[in-house]
């Protein structure tokens, strides 16, 4: 049985992964996260106590404490970040401590442990910048061109594994996502955000024109891919996984508008996010041809799945919104909730 380190566990990601892992695998696992306002400890709650999962409340920083916990891992899934780009616009200092020097400090303790590997980073499509109109999807070898403080701290912690890889050799796969939507996503993001306004008939904030593009990917396709990128990937691979569905977010929101039976005068256009990237679109025939793997779920069955979570789960919202989050909104919007 193989020992992982999954860092961030109790994110958005990271919790859908866990549960994959337990469902569908014997390995054991150490989920070590800080808990910062977006990792919530109830995802996972219910597997207290089951014997080949356990919970470290820390960070991925602490080197002392990720020295001890390395030690018997055979292999670390790197989800752990600071993920929201509007947070890193205001303040990009955590997004350094966390994603960049976090990211080195697992590497080097990964390095001391001699641990047989792999060590899968978890980064973005966002590290390739943006896409004009009629360009190509990303593919693995186009340039990083990042434009966030949040996709320059995400680029720079794929050069810190590339750069493990090349000098120590060590086992590095890095994954590149498109935009994930799911159960369990923080609502701050676009989806859970206009889900929970939409249900409490409160206004939908659109950025700008609307008309920027994300490539959808349901959370379970792209944990998928992480678990076959632990299993299969050759070391110093990078591989694209992307949801191949391109939407504008104007679509997605009148999407779960329609779901919801509400009308589009909940549509709010309001100031552009500063250096907002207009398109993402991900060529993930790099993970389909070496990997086996492709997304499975459709964005139509997909959103309804999610539009339902969100639904049967209210009290695990509305505990977020009574919390931090609520004071997040204020400050972000100028508005209470
Ligand atoms: P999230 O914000 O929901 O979760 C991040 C988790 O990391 C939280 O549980 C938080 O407590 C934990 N964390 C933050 N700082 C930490 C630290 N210093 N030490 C230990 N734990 C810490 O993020 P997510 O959406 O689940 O994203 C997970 C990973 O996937 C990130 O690396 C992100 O860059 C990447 N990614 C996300 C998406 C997406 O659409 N959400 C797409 C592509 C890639
Ligand atoms: O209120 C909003 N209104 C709006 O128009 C919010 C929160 C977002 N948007 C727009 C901005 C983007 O064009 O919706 C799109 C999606 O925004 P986010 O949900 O903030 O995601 P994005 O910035 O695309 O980044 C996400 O995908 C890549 C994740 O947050 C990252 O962690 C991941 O790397």
């Amino acid at each position: 049985m193989k020992r992982i380190l999954v860092t961030g566990g109790c994110g958005f990601i990271g919790t859908n992964f866990i549960r994959l892992l337990l469902e569908e695998r014997d390995y054991e696992i150490i989920n070590l996260d800080a808990l910062t306002y977006a990792g919530n400890p109830e995802n996972l709650a219910e597997f207290e106590g089951h014997p080949r999962y356990r919970f470290v409340k820390g960070r991925i920083e602490d080197q002392d404490l990720v020295g001890q916990l390395m030690e018997g891992v055979d292999a670390v899934v790197n989800f752990a970040a600071e993920s929201h780009v509007d947070r890193s616009i205001k303040s990009a200092k955590p997004f350094i401590t966390t994603n960049v020097l976090g990211t080195q400090v697992l590497l080097d303790a990964f390095r001391k442990a001699g641990s047989s590997g792999p060590f899968v980073h978890v980064s973005t499509d966002e590290v390739y910048g943006s896409l004009t109109k009629d360009a190509p999807p990303f593919r693995e070898d186009d340039h990083l061109l990042p434009n966030s403080p949040y996709s320059a701290s995400k680029a720079s912690s794929d050069l810190l594994c590339r750069a493990a890889w090349k000098t120590f050799g060590l086992p590095v796969v890095i994954t590149r996502c498109s935009n994930n939507y799911g159960p369990y996503q923080f609502p701050e993001k676009l989806i859970p955000l206009m889900i929970i306004n939409c249900l409490q008939n409160r206004k939908l904030p659109i950025y700008g024109d609307g008309l920027n593009i994300r490539d959808w990917i349901y959370v379970k396709d792209h944990c998928r891919g992480v678990l076959a990128a632990l299993e299969k990937a050759k070391p110093g691979a990078i591989y694209n996984f992307g949801g191949d569905c391109e939407l504008t977010n104007l679509q997605v929101v009148e999407t779960i508008l329609e779901i919801l039976g509400k009308g589009k005068e909940l549509i709010e256009f309001v100031k552009d996010r500063p250096g907002h990237d207009r398109r993402y679109a991900m060529d993930s025939t790099l993970a389909k041809r070496e990997l086996g793997w492709s997304p499975q779920e459709d964005f139509d069955s997909g959103i309804r799945r999610t539009v339902r979570w969100y639904l049967d789960n209210q009290d695990w919202w509305q505990r977020i919104l009574s919390g931090q989050y609520r004071n997040y909104y204020q400050e972000h919007y100028g508005k209470a909730l």
